[in-house]
């Protein structure tokens, strides 16, 4: 397909159309295998395709569909950008499932408004929210023997340098953590297991990697001096949330990997410049992946061998190159490659990791042995490290691996994803013409940032599904006006070639995600009442109960009715209202709206939630529930009587 290509919406388009791709980009590396994936795909029909029943109840459906009343067999988690959320998916269908309010404000729950999830979001002197607004970029699971665990998901909050919680079972935020000293908190990812303490094989640390320099600290000195300007690499306990250390380093984070072994985390930096203007970041043929040896950075803490930043109690251990000459010694290992990569990834055999070039058309792969061979002393030069470099394609970005040594890494500006062998490319790269590291391409629509296989992050990496997040859909969807959706575009990868299975939309701007398998994911259907300490347990203790101005509204919710049908306050009164929903059964939400005062949110079964406001308007305010709950509704309601 060509540039001048003059299909329109009106015909049937070429599902591979790519007529608002700048064909520049097409240039290059990309030319031999380009369409070749795509149109086999395209040709062929579905295979094993169900005619419909002789009643014509079941419609024709492809082996990738979820027929209706099936659940997919795995779960997709992934960050909302800056919407602030993390949103869930079921794959293979696309179906999306539900929006985990995080650093973001939620009418839909109450995220942002219930004083709990306030106070785990963070509030100023006064009540109000210390932030409102946030951008998560990278989810991951804590693991246990190398695998997902199910218990907890982690996510990044790149404007205001926080990373959250969330709970697998109730798929909620349970703990947020702002880092001291940091912006542009990028890269994270959970260690795998202790890396001295082998009875600890799952997770208890989370690490952050800072995108920004500032000054440090950064208190309006020294703003103007490039030379005062770091980054610091953070560690947080995976139970408490609390910051155990950073590590000062040149350069900055991007994003972060950790090894199978645990001894290990790494970052790629794309400014080892140091530059503080845009122009100075892409100034060197060359940048790094840094890695870090865990245990020596934790030893040097045990030791006190650090410092404190600003009004910071975190211990900060130095990690630049002037202070880490000796391997043997080193807490950190700069690994030179090229040229402001983007993304690192490790193999699910623990091997190797990717780092994509970005500005360079290659990959980086750096082999685990040897950089723990650097630490000892038996490696003197720590490019050595690198095994292999091939070129595959422009814009590389991030990669995501099969169970069969192969690695698939997105292509933003060939809008392309191209799979390659890691030992063909280690080959290629020790000499051997005969080796090919690319063996397959197709292309996307359109500028992929990240993709992922199923499992892929783990030692079950299953090689089934390969989900591409595009970062432009143009024309793949019905337009909406100037703000468009993304395209997520699912490929099967269990055969030789990649084939496009299909579209589906997500909504703006999600970044990194991570495929499930669901028989890992164990929710729990309804709540523990007991887990409340503040639950009205009994319809019978529902009222108003009042200290002065202070004034508790203990309230309870039963389909079709709430325990109160009316409560009276006065004005000026500093109200606290309580809600526990008394329904059991599984499903039956229920939501409380106050108009004028700019309060909604919903119960769960056997939840409870409590909102603070002051009564500063009389009249008679209607409280409802929003949740369809019954058949009776919109009959559910409770008068709320201010007086004047
Ligand atoms: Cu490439 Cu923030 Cu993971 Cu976006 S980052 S794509
Ligand atoms: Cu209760 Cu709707
Ligand atoms: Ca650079």
């Amino acid at each position: 397909m060509t540039q001048d290509d003059t299909t329109n919406r009106d015909t049937q388009p070429d599902l591979g159309r790519r007529k608002f791709l700048n064909s520049a980009a097409l240039v290059g590396l990309s030319g031999a295998g380009l369409s070749v994936g795509l149109s086999a795909c395209n040709k062929e029909s579905a295979p094993g395709a169900k005619a419909p029943s002789a009643k014509g109840e079941v419609a024709t459906h492809s082996p990738y569909e979820v027929p209706p009343g099936q659940l997919d067999e795995y779960y997709s988690f992934s960050s909302g950008g800056h919407s602030g959320d993390v949103r869930i998916y079921g794959l293979p269908s696309g179906r999306q499932l539900k929006s985990i309010p995080v650093f973001n404000t939620d009418n839909l729950v109450g995220w942002g408004i219930t004083n709990e999830s306030k106070a785990i979001i963070g509030t100023r002197p006064d009540g109000s929210l210390k932030y409102s607004t946030g951008d998560t970029h990278h989810v991951h699971q804590s693991y246990t023997d190398g695998t997902y665990d199910g218990k907890y998901m982690f996510v990044n909050d790149k404007i205001h340098g926080r990373l959250a919680r969330i709970r697998m079972d109730t798929m909620e935020c349970d703990k947020i953590t702002e880092i001291p000293n940091i912006q542009g908190f990028h890269g994270t990812f959970t260690d795998k297991r202790d890396p001295v303490d082998a009875s600890i094989n799952h997770t208890t640390r989370v690490f952050c990697g800072a995108e920004f320099s500032i000054p440090l600290p950064n208190d309006g000195r020294n703003m103007d001096d490039g030379s005062k300007y770091k980054s610091l690499f953070t560690c947080i306990d995976s139970n408490t949330m609390d910051v155990r250390w950073q590590v000062l380093i040149d350069g900055n984070c991007d994003l972060v990997a950790t090894s199978y072994d645990g001894k290990l985390t790494c970052t790629n930096q794309y400014n080892t410049e140091m530059g503080v203007h845009y122009e100075e970041t892409m100034s060197a043929e060359m940048d790094a992946c840094l890695f870090f040896n865990v245990a020596r950075v934790e030893e040097a803490v045990k030791a006190g061998k650090f410092t404190t930043i600003g009004s910071s109690k975190v211990p900060v251990v130095d990690g630049t190159r002037a202070s880490n000459k000796d391997p043997k010694t080193a807490l950190t290992c700069y690994v030179p490659i090229p040229k402001n990569p983007h993304g690192v990834n490790i193999s699910p055999d623990g091997k190797y990791y990717a780092c994509s070039g970005k500005l360079s058309p290659t990959a980086s792969v750096i082999e685990h042995a040897l950089v723990l061979k650097w630490f000892d002393g038996e490696l003197p030069n720590a490019r050595d490290a690198v095994v292999a470099e091939p070129e595959i394609g422009l814009g590389p970005l991030h990669t995501g691996f099969d169970n069969k040594g192969n690695a698939y890494t997105t292509l933003f500006l060939d809008s392309q994803i191209v799979k390659w062998n890691v030992e063909a490319a280690i080959k290629a790269f020790k000499g051997d013409k005969t080796a090919k590291a690319v063996v397959d391409r197709i292309d996307v629509h359109y500028q992929p940032g990240h993709g992922f296989t199923s499992m892929g992050e783990t030692r079950e990496a299953d090689g089934r599904f390969f989900n591409s997040d595009n970062k432009f859909s143009k024309d793949r969807f019905l337009p909406v006006g100037p703000l468009h959706c993304e395209t997520a575009q699912l490929i099967d990868i269990s055969g030789d070639k990649m084939k496009l299975v299909h579209d589906h939309s997500v909504l703006s701007e999600p970044h990194d995600s991570i495929i499930v398998r669901r028989d890992i994911i164990k929710t729990r259907q309804i709540y523990d009442m007991d887990e409340f300490p503040n639950a009205v347990k009994d319809p019978a203790e529902s009222g108003v109960f009042r200290n002065g101005k202070k004034v508790t509204v203990k309230l309870t919710s039963q389909a079709p009715a709430f325990s109160l049908r009316e409560f009276k306050l006065k004005k000026g009164d500093e109200v606290t209202l309580i809600l526990t929903n008394h329904d059991k059964v599984e499903d039956l939400t229920h939501g409380f709206a106050m108009p004028k005062y700019d309060i909604n949110f919903i119960v769960n079964p056997q939840e409870t939630k409590s909102v603070t406001f002051i009564a500063d308007k009389p009249g008679v305010y209607w409280c409802y529930c929003t949740h369809f709950c019954h058949a009776l509704h919109l009959e559910m309601r409770s008068r709320m009587i201010v007086e004047a």
